[in-house]
């Protein structure tokens, strides 16, 4: 599909983070890492600030929410970093929804999913996503916004 650039100027970069991904910091550290999502909008918000950029940042535990909110970004973002969690593994609605997003997308995720249990090493997401940045925790983040800068510069151009 064409791509129909959008100001990022104008338009926020869309974050947006799948199931359980509010309880970071208080589990299962030695997988996802110490920080909260609280921790993480922060810093990406920040990031993208150095970029001259604004961030609408959020977080659902329902399909159908993420869902509505990767549509939004259509209209209403510059473009989206997702981590669509568990739905990531099993969600083709989610997938549909990426696919009608014509902004940079980038797929994310605080583990790498590719050196855990099988179930994890299909993304429907990645079919619809510009890239895929995975194991490397909350920095993960703060690299896809970077990333998602440059891409928007090739657009541009
Ligand atoms: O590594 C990632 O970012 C994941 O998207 C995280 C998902 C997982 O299902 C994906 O395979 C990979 C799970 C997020 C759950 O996060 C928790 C954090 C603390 C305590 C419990 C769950």
């Amino acid at each position: 599909m064409a791509r129909k650039a959008q100001s990022s100027k104008t338009f926020p970069i869309y974050v947006l983070n799948g199931p359980n991904l509010n309880l970071l910091g208080t589990r299962e550290p030695e997988v996802y890492g110490h920080a909260t999502l609280a921790d993480i909008e922060k810093a990406v918000k920040a990031r993208a600030k150095t970029h001259g950029l604004t961030v609408t940042f959020r977080q659902s535990n329902h399909e159908g929410e993420l869902v509505d909110w990767i549509q939004e970004a259509r209209t209403t973002g510059c473009g989206v970093i997702l981590n669509a969690g568990a739905y990531t593994h099993t969600s083709v609605a989610l997938l549909d929804a990426c696919r009608a997003v014509n902004h940079p997308l980038i797929e994310v995720h605080l583990s790498n999913p590719y050196k855990r249990e099988p179930y994890r090493r299909r993304s429907f997401i990645a079919e619809a996503a510009d890239a895929l940045i995975c194991g490397l925790g909350a920095n993960g983040y703060l690299l896809a916004v970077d990333a998602l800068v440059a891409l928007l510069k090739e657009e541009k151009e």
